[in-house]
């Protein structure tokens, strides 16, 4: 294991001095990093000092630091988790055998995709939420989003990192064509779903890390079970990063659920809007959007893709060690599938819903969340709940898209579904009300009329702590 060096152009604890090549092409690639920072990243706020944590080590207690930095000297460095013991391969067919320290020639292809694909998704994000800080609730959701932005970007690097470091020319030009694909860019979009969809205002924002930040986490914890052992360190340590922003969309909108609560209490006729705040139902509409795009991220629920990934070991189950069998060769899994124009049960090998089981650790843990809320509406005396739609509702990817279902779940007809789309799912004149309450709010201490301020600041400072200095 390397030392931490935290004086070299790019902090790392994986020994670049040790090896100029990689050294020098990771320099090269640098410059371009912070081009497309520039150009991409949060706008307008570049020259102010920002409260942030950066990543200096990866020992559990004092992995961070916390300090004013203007985000583009951010440091944004790579680091690897330690490995403890000697690393095996976690699942499939080799489970228990040494782990690679290399690419093994057969998987590189397999490898270098699931790579690109999580490289992908953190420059998107950073892209998605580029206009947010102008209408900003507070200092302290301010400097949230800007951590949350140069963190994405670390976990950009630390997938450089190892595109060029394992992967040679082609990992090269993978890391290239990062900085070139665009969200939502009709000719070089980004590469999964949830990545072109647009984040205009801050109820996505903590929508899109509460709900798609946690894929994050998923996806991360299954490539933490990787038999290639440096993807498997690289995406542990980005795991403790991970916590924060999900974090963010958490408590973001249990904030939002607080003082939506307290309008309508305030309210004659109980009503949020006419208070200012953003109603039950338009939160809700925002759950069913962004939770049912972030299943998409799982990809299909019967995939030989998935399959082949367990198989060969690239890619394990959440917590693969809390299970018994690692192979899972025997067992199948039992969903609903749509035949013959209707919803029946039907047994798949259990290697092939491997999407599907990650998919279900995932739901679990939104639900866990979701009860929190329905706490805090009960505490508020609000008899509102609110709820996660099925899985199937709303679906682009997998064996339910192509076919229209209710948010309970059920098969409707196209145009049942057309007819209900505004009740169920964020459209375009949600977006107009959310801009038109969403002023910047930027004086210390101070909150939008629609969001609760939160019930502490940040690494013990106070809420009212300046966050982001916008005036010298
Ligand atoms: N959109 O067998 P299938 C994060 C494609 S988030 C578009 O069903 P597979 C973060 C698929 O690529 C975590 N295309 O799926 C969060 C395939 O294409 P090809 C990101 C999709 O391969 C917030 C075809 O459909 N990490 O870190 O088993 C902020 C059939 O594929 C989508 C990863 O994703 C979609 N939603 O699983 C910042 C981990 N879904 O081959 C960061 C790496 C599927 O036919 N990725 N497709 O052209 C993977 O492990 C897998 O690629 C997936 C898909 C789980 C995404
Ligand atoms: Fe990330
Ligand atoms: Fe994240």
């Amino acid at each position: 294991m390397s030392s931490v060096d935290l004086n070299s152009k790019i902090p790392n604890n994986v020994g670049l001095a040790d090896d100029p090549k990689l050294q020098r092409a990771l320099e090269k690639w640098l410059p371009n990093y912070l081009e497309w920072w520039h150009d991409m990243g949060p706008t307008d706020f570049e020259d102010k000092p920002v409260f942030l944590r950066t990543a200096i080590s990866v020992e559990r207690g004092g992995w961070a630091n916390y300090d004013y930095v203007k985000m583009p000297d951010y440091r944004w460095g790579i680091f690897l988790a330690p490995n403890e013991g000697e690393p095996t391969i976690k699942c499939g067919d080799d489970a228990g055998t040494p782990a690679w320290l290399d690419v093994p020639g057969e998987h590189r292809n397999a490898l270098r995709r699931i790579i690109v694909t999580q490289a992908d998704t953190e420059p998107a994000s950073v892209e998605q939420q580029r206009l947010l800080g102008h209408i900003a609730p507070s200092l302290y959701d301010l400097r949230n989003l800007f951590q949350v932005n140069v963190e994405e970007g670390r976990h950009l690097w630390a997938m450089v990192y190892l595109l060029h470091k394992y992967f040679g020319r082609d990992g090269r030009d993978e890391a290239d064509e990062l900085l070139q694909r665009r969200s939502g860019d009709a000719d070089k979009p980004r590469i999964l779903g949830a990545f072109n969809q647009p984040c205009d205002h801050w109820l996505s924002f903590f929508a899109f890390t509460m709900f798609t930040d946690r894929d994050g986490k998923y996806q991360l914890a299954a490539l933490a079970e990787s038999g290639f052992d440096p993807l498997a360190r690289s995406t542990q340590f980005m795991l403790t990063e991970e916590a924060h922003h999900l974090f963010v969309g958490d408590t973001g909108i249990q904030r939002i659920i607080k003082r939506s609560a307290e309008l309508q209490a305030l309210d004659p006729n109980g009503d949020v809007r006419a208070q200012g705040g953003i109603d039950f139902e338009l939160i809700q509409r925002t759950i069913n959007y962004w939770y049912t795009y972030s299943l998409d991220l799982f990809g299909g629920e019967i995939s030989s893709n998935a399959s082949s990934f367990f198989a060969s070991g690239l890619k394990g189950r959440f917590h693969e060690h809390r299970f018994e069998d690692h192979r899972a060769i025997e067992g199948e899994y039992r969903l609903p599938v749509v035949e013959g124009g209707k919803l029946v049960e039907k047994d798949v090998a259990l290697r092939n819903a491997m999407n599907e089981v990650l998919r279900d650790a995932y739901v679990a843990d939104c639900e866990r969340v979701i009860a929190r809320w329905n706490k805090t509406l009960e505490t508020a005396g609000s008899p509102t709940r609110l709820s996660l739609p099925s899985r199937r509702f709303h679906r682009h990817q997998g064996i339910y898209a192509g076919h229209a279902f209710d948010p309970q779940g059920n098969l409707i007809s196209a145009e049942e579904y057309e007819a209900n789309r505004s009740r169920w799912l964020l459209v375009p004149e949600d977006n107009e009300y959310l801009l038109s309450i969403m002023k910047p709010c930027y004086e210390p201490g101070k909150f939008a009329n629609w969001i609760a301020p939160p019930t502490k600041g940040i690494e013990g400072r106070p809420v009212e702590f300046e966050y982001v200095k916008l005036h010298d």
